[in-house]
C-alpha cells in the first residue's frame, strides 16, 4: 500500500437552504471528525475542507416561496448551518461558502481551462420552457406525476416519494413550479461533459485499482458504469450561479454540481493560498471524500472526469459513503420536517453533544440504510455511555479519592489477573486503527467501549473497596491499572466524544495525550494529583425522550393536516332522508371515562325534557372535564344501544380531523337545552 505524507479530507457541501439535520450528521460529518482527529491526534498532516453550497434550483425555489433573495437564504442558512457544526465540535479547517469571490474564480477558471482544452461538447436541446415566465426550468422547477409511484408532486429531477430519479420529460402533467403554467419545448444551447469519453478510464480508476473501497459505493459505481456514461450538461439556464464564462452564454450559469465540487478546491485555496497546490497535486497527499450515498456518481464520476480532463489534480484516493439515516421508520424530510434538527436538539439537551454523536456513531448508516429511534438514544445513553464508560471512569477516580486522597498509587507486585488484564487492552489500539483506516466507525467506537468494559470487569473482580480492609498495597497497584485504563479512554474516546474526554482530560489533569501512548500502561505516573471526579454521563429518563417522540407526532400530524383532502361527497339523497334525523342541543352535566375502555366517554345529558347518558368514543381527544358544561349536539332520536354494559341514548355529533382526531360540535353562542337542529 502507498505511503502518503498528507490526507485532504472533504465533506460534502450542504446545500444552504435549510439547517442541519441528525442525517447530515451521521452520514458524513461525525464520520469525517472522527477520521480528522484520528489523523491529528497520530501526528498526521491533515486538513478537512467544508462549506455550504449555496447555488442551484433548490436555493431559487425556495426564495421565490419566501419572497426574498437567493442571497438572503444562503445568508441566513450558511451561518445557521456552520454554529451546528461548530457546537457539534466538526473541526473544519475551513468552512467556507460557494457564493464567495474566490469560488467563483477558481470554478470560473476551472471551466474554462476544460473549454479551453476542448474537454466539451457544445450541443443544442430541448428543454421545457415557461412561457409566462420566460425563461427556460431547471429540473427542480417542473413538478408532475412520477411515472413510478402516482405521486403527484415529483420533481423533473426525482421524485422525493419513491426515491426514483427522472428526467422532466419522465413526468405525466408537468407543471412549471414558477408559474403554474404547462411548460414548452424550446431549443437551448449547452456544454457537457462527454463522460462517455472518460468510461474506459474510471473502469479502470474504479474497478480494477480501488477494490478496496466500500461495497456500497463500488457496487453503485460499477452499476452506473454497466448502464454505460452519457454527456452530461454543465451548464443550465438559470440566473443564479456562476456565469458561463464564454461569449455569448449570457442567461446561463454552471450546473451548480460542475461548481460544487470545485468548491473543495476554491476552499482550500482561501485557507491556505501559498500552498495548496499541495494538498490538490502532490501525489503524496491523499483525499478522501465523505459523503452520503445520492452524492456517490458526482464524486465518483463525475467530479474524477473533471479532474482527469484538466489533468493536473489528485484523484480521491477514497470515497466512503454512507446510506442513509432514516428517523423513528421514515425517512427524513426537509420539506416534511421529518428530522432532528442540530440546533432544535442542543436547546432541548444543552452539553449532550457527545451522546449523539455517539449514538450516531453507533447507528451509522454504514453498509446499509439505518433508522435513528429516540428508544434507542436513551438506552445507549443510558446502558453504555452512562453504565459502562461513565460509571468506570468514575468509580477509578471517586476510589482514588477514597483511598488516596485524590494521589496516583504506586503499581506494586502485579498478580496474575492484573497481567492478563493489562494484556487485554495492550491489542485494543491496532485493533482501533485497523477499523478507523477502513472507515469502519461504527466497529471502532464499539472496540473503545470494550476497553471501558474490560476497566469495569475488572474492577468488579477485584473488588478494591474490600480490599481496603486487608491490603492496601493491592488497592494502590488496582488502582493504578484502573487509572491507566481510564487514561487510555481518553485518548481513544477523543475522536468519538471530544468533549467529554476534554473534560476527563481535565480530571486526569494531561494535556491531550496523544495516540500513539494508546495501549501504554505508564501514562499517569504514580504521585500525580488528579482533580476531583464530575460525571461524564448522565440518565436520560423517559420523560425527555417521550417529548421527543411527541414533537414527532406532531409534526406527523401537522403533515397530515396539511395534505388532507376531503373525501368526495357522498351520493344525493332527498329531502325526506333527512328530516327524521332529530338533532338537538344539550348540555353536559357529567363526563367521566368509561372504566376498562380507553376510547370511550360517558356523558350525562341535559336535552331540555330530561337527563340522558350517552356514550361516545372521544377518550383519545379529549379530557372529560374540558367537556363538562359544554353544550353539544347529538342525534337524540337514535335507538338506544348498549355499550360496554351502558345503554346510551343517542350520538354525540363530531367533525373528523386528518388523522382522524374528533373535535366536537358545539353552537356558536349558548341555547336552550333541547333546542333542534336544522
Ligand atoms: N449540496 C448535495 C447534497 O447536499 C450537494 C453536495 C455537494 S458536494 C460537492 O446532498
Ligand atoms: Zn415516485
Amino acid at each position: 500500500m502507498k505511503q502518503f505524507k498528507r490526507t485532504l479530507i472533504t465533506t460534502a457541501l450542504p446545500y444552504a437552504n435549510g439547517p442541519v439535520h441528525i442525517g447530515h450528521l451521521a452520514g458524513v460529518y461525525v464520520p469525517a471528525d472522527i477520521y480528522a482527529r484520528y489523523l491529528r491526534l497520530k501526528g498526521e498532516e491533515v486538513l478537512m475542507i467544508g462549506g455550504s453550497d449555496e447555488h442551484g434550483a433548490p436555493i431559487t425555489i425556495r426564495a421565490k416561496k419566501e419572497g426574498i433573495t437567493p442571497q438572503d437564504i444562503v445568508d441566513r442558512y450558511h451561518y445557521i448551518i456552520k454554529k451546528s457544526f461548530e457546537d457539534f465540535g466538526i473541526t473544519f479547517d475551513i468552512y467556507s461558502r460557494t457564493t464567495s469571490k474566490i469560488h467563483h474564480d477558481t470554478a470560473s477558471a476551472f471551466f474554462r481551462a476544460l473549454y479551453d482544452k476542448g474537454c466539451f461538447i457544445e450541443k443544442t436541446a430541448e428543454q421545457y420552457y415557461d412561457r409566462e415566465a420566460n425563461q427556460f426550468l431547471a429540473d427542480r422547477y417542473i413538478t408532475g406525476k412520477c411515472p413510478h409511484c402516482g405521486n403527484e408532486s415529483a420533481y423533473g429531477d426525482q421524485c422525493e416519494a419513491c426515491g426514483a430519479s427522472l428526467n422532466p420529460t419522465d413526468l405525466i402533467h408537468p407543471k412549471s413550479a414558477v408559474s403554474g403554467s404547462v411548460p414548452v419545448m424550446k431549443e437551448t444551447r449547452h456544454w457537457y461533459l462527454p463522460l462517455d469519453k472518460w468510461e474506459p478510464f474510471l473502469r479502470r480508476w474504479i474497478l480494477e485499482d480501488h477494490t478496496e473501497w466500500k461495497s456500497n459505493v463500488y457496487g453503485q459505481c460499477k452499476s452506473w458504469l454497466d448502464m454505460g456514461l452519457k454527456p452530461r450538461a454543465v451548464s443550465r439556464d438559470l440566473d443564479w450561479g456562476i456565469p458561463v464564462p464564454v461569449e455569448g452564454a449570457e442567461g446561463k450559469v454552471l450546473y451548480v454540481w460542475f461548481d460544487a465540487p470545485v468548491g473543495y478546491i476554491s476552499n482550500t485555496k482561501e485557507l491556505r493560498p501559498d500552498d495548496w497546490e499541495t494538498w490538490w497535486k502532490d501525489p503524496d497527499t491523499r483525499m478522501i471524500h465523505f459523503i452520503g450515498k445520492d452524492n456517490i456518481v458526482f464524486h465518483c464520476i463525475v467530479f474524477p472526469s473533471m479532474l482527469k480532463a484538466e489533468g493536473s489534480y489528485n484523484l480521491p484516493e477514497n470515497v466512503p459513503a454512507n446510506e442513509f439515516l432514516n428517523l423513528e421508520g421514515d425517512k427524513i424530510s426537509t420539506s416534511r420536517n421529518w428530522a432532528v434538527w442540530l440546533h432544535e436538539y442542543l436547546e432541548d439537551m444543552p452539553g449532550k453533544q457527545d451522546v449523539l454523536r455517539y449514538v450516531l456513531t453507533a447507528n451509522a448508516p454504514e453498509t446499509k440504510d439505518n433508522d435513528f429511534t429516540w428508544k434507542d438514544f436513551q438506552a445507549r445513553n443510558n446502558n453504555e455511555l452512562v453504565a459502562i464508560l461513565g460509571n468506570f471512569v468514575n468509580r477509578a477516580l471517586v476510589l482514588t479519592w477514597k483511598y488516596f486522597d485524590g494521589y496516583v498509587p504506586a503499581l506494586n507486585e502485579l498478580t496474575g489477573c492484573d497481567r492478563q488484564t493489562l494484556q487485554e487492552f495492550a491489542g485494543v489500539k491496532a485493533q482501533i486503527e485497523r477499523l478507523l483506516d477502513a472507515f469502519h466507525f461504527r466497529d471502532a467506537q464499539k472496540e473503545t467501549m470494550n476497553l471501558a468494559r474490560i476497566g469495569n470487569k475488572y474492577l468488579a473482580d477485584m473488588e478494591p473497596w474490600k480490599l481496603a480492609k486487608t491490603d492496601m498495597n493491592r488497592v494502590a497497584t488496582v488502582l493504578n491499572i484502573a487509572l491507566q485504563i481510564t487514561a487510555n479512554l481518553a485518548i481513544a474516546f477523543e475522536p468519538f466524544l471530544p468533549f467529554s474526554m476534554q473534560k476527563l482530560n481535565g480530571m486526569l489533569r494531561v494535556e491531550p495525550l496523544g495516540w500513539k501512548r494508546l495501549g501504554a500502561t505508564d501514562l499517569l505516573p504514580a504521585g500525580r494529583r488528579l482533580n476531583l471526579p464530575e460525571l461524564l454521563f448522565e440518565k436520560i429518563d423517559d420523560r425527555t425522550v417521550e417529548a421527543q417522540v411527541q414533537k414527532l407526532l406532531d409534526t406527523k400530524k401537522a403533515n397530515e393536516a396539511a395534505n388532507y383532502t376531503p373525501k368526495p361527497i357522498g351520493e344525493m339523497i332527498d329531502y325526506d332522508c333527512f328530516a327524521p334525523l332529530d338533532i338537538r342541543v344539550g348540555t353536559v352535566l357529567e363526563c367521566v371515562k368509561v372504566p376498562e375502555a380507553d376510547k370511550l366517554l360517558q356523558f350525562k345529558i341535559d336535552d331540555g325534557l330530561q337527563k340522558r347518558t350517552i356514550v361516545s368514543g372521544m377518550a383519545a381527544c379529549y379530557d372529560p372535564q374540558d367537556l363538562t358544561g359544554k353544550q353539544v349536539c347529538f342525534i337524540a332520536n337514535l335507538k338506544p344501544k348498549t355499550l360496554k354494559g351502558i345503554l346510551s341514548e343517542g350520538m354525540i355529533l363530531s367533525a373528523e380531523g386528518a388523522a382522524g382526531q374528533l373535535t366536537v360540535i358545539m353552537p356558536e353562542k349558548p341555547v336552550k337545552p333541547g333546542s333542534q337542529v336544522k
